[in-house]
């Protein structure tokens, strides 16, 4: 009897629900606000469609509304702004306006820890980038690129996925994102984080690492303390990892030496605030965490996609072997910072690449103050979210053609919108380079300080890749479509490739 009750009552509820917001979005439409996307169920909104493929979200929604148009995701507002114009809207906003740190830090704080990037005033996060990105020189890469290649050689002859400790193996299937994960983390940990985090990635750090990696989630993004295992380990991983790198940062001190070219030496070294504030061990500790991870998926995502893009195009894989020949010689002398520079295929599959695939789909800050959008009479208020999608104008016609083709040499002649944000990595001063249609690292004073150090790791991979491999999709295989239901845009299942040796038994291992 009461249990029948409770189940009619919770029913008539739900519909009565489902009604009264159905009827509220038909029938009430703000003329001052942008267009909603309608959705049946209050609350939850247009979760499903927007998190299974934003993309189709993002157009569908274009087709009938515009550039500019508001969609419900779990109790938040969240206000979409397309196109050049969007990304300036958004990604120039003035930070009285609006935050970055009210939009992610619920995600990132337990993950990257306490007191840095989105944990602390934006200002402090301004000078935090502008440390990290004085390590970044040029000097600084010449040293990488010896490490990275070392690192690659020793990846390949001990993994399973390549040559599995017979230098000599000829063929083998690899999948790719079992292997560049742990390519990438190695190469990026070895050069950034210095050799003491390096090696503890062959001894702790691993299941460590992975347990914080799970916890770096879309659902995190959308309920961070739900009561889970990976939520539970993942704050166990960021206090251990944390207090690992505060041993190996006491331990730096005490040696007095800070010979390595890499970024927690430049923390260790410069790390004081304008105000006369130095930031404390666990400041730069949790700073290291937050660089680790963001490299991380970024930086796996890209080279999966850039070699599943090759595997699918022979005359590619050719002519970017002709380029290694062209500038290292045909006996393939060992790959440096310059030699990079004077690889443009190179470099324009790593853009091509982020065209099509650019990592991050959704970025999103807080409106703090009601925000009026230029040319409209759209007022988005306090309390909703603005995001901007730069993926959207890169595979729009309309500034690339034949946007869905994979083709390094539109960059010859596209040289011109090459990433004009790129121009002014001040951050004192808000970029004005926002208004380009390419923008894969973003724009403004959130803008990626890791690009460079993107290109010399991407670029020293692919370039090993390309000497060493002949490889293909197996079975005649496209190139995957995207998955989202990560925190990055991965390539879905199945991700293998298969190859063969170019010259087996030439080269040492
Ligand atoms: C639950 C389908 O899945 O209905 F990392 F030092 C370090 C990353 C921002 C990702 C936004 C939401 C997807 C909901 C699906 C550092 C290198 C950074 C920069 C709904 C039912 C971190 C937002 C991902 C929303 C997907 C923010 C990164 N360079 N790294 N329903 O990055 O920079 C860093 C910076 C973002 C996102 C999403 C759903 C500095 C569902 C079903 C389910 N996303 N997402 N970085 N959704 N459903 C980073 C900026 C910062
Ligand atoms: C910011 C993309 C690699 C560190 C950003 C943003 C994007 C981006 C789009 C802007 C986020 C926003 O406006 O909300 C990428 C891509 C990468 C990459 C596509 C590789 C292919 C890296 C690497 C590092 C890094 C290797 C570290 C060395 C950062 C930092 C920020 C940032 C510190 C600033 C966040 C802020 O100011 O709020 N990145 N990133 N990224 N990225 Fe990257």
């Amino acid at each position: 009897m009461s249990f029948s009750f409770w189940a009619v009552a919770t029913l008539v509820f739900g519909v009565v629900a489902v009604v009264v917001n159905a009827l509220k979005q038909v029938l009430f439409k703000d003329p001052n606000r942008p267009p909603v996307v309608f959705h049946w169920i209050p609350v939850f909104g247009s979760a499903a469609s927007y998190g299974m493929d934003p993309y189709k979200f993002f157009e569908d929604n274009r087709k009938k509304f515009g550039d500019v148009f508001t969609f419900v995701m779990l109790g938040r507002h969240i206000t979409v702004a397309l196109g050049p114009r969007g990304n300036d809207f958004v990604l120039n906003a003035k930070h009285s306006d609006v935050s970055a740190e009210e939009a992610y830090a619920h995600l990132t704080t337990p993950v990257f820890g306490k007191g840095v990037i989105y944990d602390c005033p934006n200002a402090r996060l301004m000078e935090q980038k502008k440390f990290a990105k004085s390590a970044l020189t040029t000097g600084a890469f010449r040293s990488y690129v010896p490490l990275i290649v070392n690192e690659v050689r020793q990846y390949w002859l001990k993994s399973p996925q390549f040559f599995g400790g017979d230098s000599n193996r000829a063929s083998n299937k690899t999948h790719l994102m079992t292997a560049m994960p742990e390519m990438t983390i190695f190469t990026a940990s070895r050069t950034l984080q210095g050799r003491e985090v390096r090696a503890k990635f062959d001894e702790s750090f691993a299941d460590l690492y992975h347990d914080l990696d799970r916890g770096f989630t879309p659902i995190h993004f959308v309920f961070p303390n739900i009561p889970i295992p990976a939520t539970f380990n993942r704050d166990k991983a960021q206090r251990k990892i944390s207090d690992t790198y505060m041993e190996v940062i006491r331990e730096r001190r005490r040696t007095g030496d800070l010979s390595e070219q890499d970024v927690l030496n430049t923390f260790l070294r410069d790390a004081v605030y304008k105000d006369g504030v130095r930031m404390s061990d666990r400041e730069i500790a949790n700073m290291m965490i937050g660089i680790l991870m963001g490299g991380q998926h970024t930086s796996a995502a890209t080279s999966t996609w850039a070699l599943m893009h090759l595997g699918a195009d022979k005359a590619l894989r050719d002519a970017l072997y002709q380029e290694q020949v062209e500038v290292c010689g045909p006996e393939l002398r060992e790959l440096t910072y310059d030699d990079l520079q004077n690889m443009p295929l190179l470099n324009n599959t790593i853009r091509e690449t982020l065209r099509m695939h650019p990592p991050l789909h959704s970025l999103m800050r807080f409106v703090r103050h009601d925000l009026t959008i230029e040319g409209t009479r759209y007022v988005v208020p306090r309390g909703h979210y603005v995001l901007a999608a730069p993926g959207v104008p890169m595979i729009d016609s309309q500034y690339f053609k034949e946007p869905l083709k994979f083709q390094p040499e539109r960059w010859l002649e596209q040289k011109n919108i090459i990433d004009l944000a790129a121009q002014d990595q001040d951050y004192t001063v808000v970029s004005k380079g926002a208004k380009s249609p390419y923008l894969p690292f973003g724009a403004g004073r959130h803008r990626c300080i890791g690009e460079q150090f993107a290109y010399v790791q991407l670029g020293t991979i692919l370039a090993m890749f390309v000497r060493e491999f002949e490889w293909s999709l197996p079975n005649g295989r496209a190139v995957p479509t995207p998955d989202y239901s990560s925190m990055v845009t991965l390539p879905a299942e199945p991700s293998d490739i298969v190859w063969t040796r170019r010259r087996v038994g030439e080269k040492k291992y």
